[in-house]
């Protein structure tokens, strides 16, 4: 656990601890060259997020077409109450993939944790959101952690620390296929201890119309958002992909509950990724993500599945997003 500085003005400073866990330096190459070299090429949607890509999904929440962000945000505005309620009021707040922590506002004046721990892996956009975090809620006292939550992760936990809660907003929980999303759960309630509670933002399944529209926005945001990934390679990885010579393609494959985004090659050409040759026909796509939608119980089942008892839900009223309250089963 290595502790770093936060840059911040002194009053700020002194509420907030910085913890490096170092995601993503020799693992990213690695990954990458995995995933092209697979027959049906692949990039992990968690590099989406350097700065730039960042601030893209940023902009990509404020889309008319993108409905989950507001749609949570207005239950979380409508219920928070009743979600601090069931969360307990001086617990020990953990979000992952906290963004710009702008969800947790909503929740913090009701629930008043004794600690946030904000964990994101994008470095600069953690410290930067914590220290406006810090300033807007001068009462509150944070841990940032800089870590990968799709695998094992560590955070900055106190051992005497008891009542552990998670927020994990956002629909998120969609990028990994159900039975990473399954162990991904399991690991959260092991972290969380029997009787800690999950409140999570699942995206609901819905028409086709809706749901393809939120990932191809009328502006190219999203477009942008997704080949970004190759610019990040070749500045990080030294890759020399040619950006304009790929397309964004977003669609719902029904079959398995899931908008699926791609990069389409407009022709056939070679690629150096760290060294390494790759060959890109004409019409070859690398998936760079799944977004799963779950229908309400279907998504309770998985909890279920993973040791947590479902304790409430909350939907708005068209029924696009819910957000659960799950409780780790007494061992
Ligand atoms: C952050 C994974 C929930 O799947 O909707 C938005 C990411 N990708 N537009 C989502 C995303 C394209 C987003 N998640």
């Amino acid at each position: 656990m290595t502790q770093g500085h936060t840059g911040s003005g002194e009053r700020v400073e002194s509420r907030i601890r910085f913890f490096d866990f170092h995601p993503t330096t020799a693992d990213v190459r690695a990954e990458v060259l995995e995933g092209l070299s697979q027959p049906h090429k692949r990039l992990p949607p968690k590099l989406f997020y350097d700065q730039q890509g960042s601030r893209l999904f940023d902009a990509i929440t404020e889309l008319p077409e993108y409905y989950p962000t507001r749609t949570e945000i207005q239950i979380l505005r409508d219920h928070g109450e009743a979600m601090a309620e069931q969360l307990g009021r001086g617990c020990v707040l953990i979000e992952l993939g906290s963004g710009s922590s702008l969800k947790i506002q909503t929740l913090l004046a009701a629930l008043r944790p004794r600690v946030y721990i904000p964990v994101d892996i994008s470095r600069a956009h953690l410290l930067e959101s914590a220290q406006a975090l810090a300033e807007r809620f001068p009462e509150l006292s944070i841990r940032a952690a800089c870590a990968d939550y799709s695998g094992p992760f560590e955070l900055p936990l106190e051992p005497e620390w008891r009542d552990l809660a998670a927020f994990f907003p956002g629909s998120s929980i969609g990028n990994f296929d159900p039975d990473e999303a399954r162990a991904f759960l399991k690991r959260v309630g092991r972290v969380l201890g029997p009787g800690g509670r999950l409140l999570i933002g699942v995206d609901l399944k819905k028409e086709r119309a809706v749901l393809e529209a939120a990932y191809n926005d009328a502006q190219g945001v999203t477009a942008a958002f997704n080949l970004n990934l190759l610019t990040r390679l070749n500045s990080e990885l030294g890759a020399d992909f040619e950006v304009d010579a790929f397309r964004h393609r977003a669609v719902f494959n029904e079959d398995a509950s899931r908008i699926e985004m791609h990069l389409v090659s407009r022709g056939n050409q070679r690629v150096r990724v760290a060294g390494q040759v790759f060959d890109v026909r004409l019409g070859e796509s690398i998936h760079t993500e799944n977004s799963y939608k779950y229908g309400i119980e279907d998504f309770q089942r998985l909890a279920r599945s993973a040791g947590f008892v479902s304790e409430q839900v909350w939907t708005d009223a068209g029924e696009l997003f819910s957000v659960h309250c799950l409780r780790v089963e007494d061992a």
